[in-house]
């Protein structure tokens, strides 16, 4: 190496040793990051040990029970926290959040903006009460004395074995929910907003319980033909007066049948207007009662937007259907998905128009035009306009009303 490259690699190394204090010199003068740590110790009594060995900790509270101390370190030290002897873990003091008594689903279809939005020009029916608003809950039953039901319930009819088993009336322990399909769906349209566990998007909604399917979950078709005829005619057992049901809500389905068919063209003719899960076959179209064009069909979709793959195609709008948080028997809640998720989010949405409606002294809109009125202000995803995946789009409680 001749002595100009050599005298040149000196400059060069003394650039690089500049070059290093120059950002040493950056990072010592931003401020040291401070975390705050949870220490467990082996040995409560190694305290001692830890002021001794940390001098950068300081101690921010102790929880002797459990042999924890909090400290605030420097970021840094962390790592060697965690090899210290007598130290048995290091972990972060973590946020913990309250469960959130709205969850994602109700927000996403902009229900509390209607609670907000009316809740001062109208009141209750903001939340989905009106005297004469009712929505039928074609499925397993519910569990009326879940506490986040209080009051949602009004009214039993049971029809099981085709029929064969079959109350209309008052008792609502009639209409228990041994299985927990009914209580859940029931939940996402009534569960009340009183400051625990989840709410529903209609909150204040008054809820028919239509025993139709059985502690395993399953029913005959003669069976929810009946829950259809009764629902429709209410308490009074009169289609066409004021405490017939305004919404029928079935998180069921199955083959086309003439005589269910029928049943939902009854209520149609008496004004209900008529909401089914689209199905969970993966199927090109929606299962039955879903299928009949009176009949809004609810499809599925999960927290990102996105269309589960067994959520059945051509549905007439979608809804949150997948780990949606409800309401659960015996005072529970409890995690469920599917189409039957999915599908009282619209029935809500309904009782929340006509409960409005009727607030503004305004006439209630025939099943037609709510099915109208949800499918044209639904949010539009995927291909432009309506889709086989997600059919006009997502429900959206705050532009449909009004
Ligand atoms: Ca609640
Ligand atoms: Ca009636
Ligand atoms: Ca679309």
């Amino acid at each position: 190496m001749d002595a100009a490259l050599k005298a040149l690699t000196v400059v060069v190394v003394v650039l690089v040793v500049a070059s290093l204090v120059a950002s040493a010199t950056i990072v010592q003068s931003t401020p040291i990051e401070m975390v705050r740590i949870i220490i467990g110790l082996k040995d409560y009594r190694d305290i001692e040990k830890l002021r001794m060995q940390c001098v950068s900790c300081s101690l921010v509270s102790e929880i002797p029970e459990i042999r924890a101390v909090v400290v605030e370190v420097p970021k840094q030290v962390v790592d060697k926290l965690k090899n210290l002897p007598f130290v048995a873990y290091v972990e972060d003091d973590e946020e913990v959040k309250a469960l959130q008594e709205v969850q994602w689903n109700v927000e996403m279809i902009y229900a509390p903006d209607v609670w907000t939005t009316y809740n001062v020009s109208y009141g209750d029916a903001a939340y989905g009460y009106q005297v004469t608003i009712r929505v039928a809950v074609l499925d397993t039953g519910i569990d009326y004395k879940h506490p986040d039901l209080q009051g949602a319930v009004s009214y039993c009819i049971v029809s099981l074995n085709n029929g064969k088993t079959f109350y209309r009336g008052t008792d609502l322990s009639k209409c228990d929910d041994r299985n927990g399909h009914g209580t859940h769906v029931a939940g996402i349209i009534a569960a009340r907003l009183n400051g625990f566990g989840v709410a529903g998007v209609a909150p204040k909604a008054v809820l028919y319980t239509v025993k139709v399917l059985s502690a395993g979950g399953n029913g005959y078709v003669s069976d929810v033909a009946k829950g259809i005829i009764e629902a429709t005619k209410g308490p009074d057992g009169k289609p066409g007066t004021d405490d017939d049901a305004d919404v029928i809500s079935m998180s069921l389905g199955g083959p086309d049948s003439q005589t269910l068919h029928n049943a939902v063209e009854y209520a149609y003719n008496y004004s209900v207007t008529l909401v089914a899960a689209a199905g969970n076959e993966g199927a090109s179209s929606p299962s039955c009662p879903a299928c009949y064009p009176e009949v809004i069909a609810v499809g599925a979709i999960d927290s990102s937007g996105n269309v589960p793959s067994w959520s059945n195609k051509n549905p007439t709008v979608v809804a949150p259907g997948v780990n949606i948080l409800s309401t659960y028997p015996g005072g529970k809640y409890a995690y469920m998905s599917g189409t039957s998720m999915a599908c009282p989010h619209v029935s809500a949405t309904a009782a929340l128009i006509q409960a409005l409606r009727l607030a503004a002294h305004l006439r209630k809109l025939t099943p037609s035009e709510v099915k109208g009125v949800i499918a044209s202000t639904a949010i539009d995803l995927g291909p432009q306009s309506y889709d086989p995946l997600y059919g006009y789009g997502i429900v959206n409680a705050l532009r449909s009303c009004f």
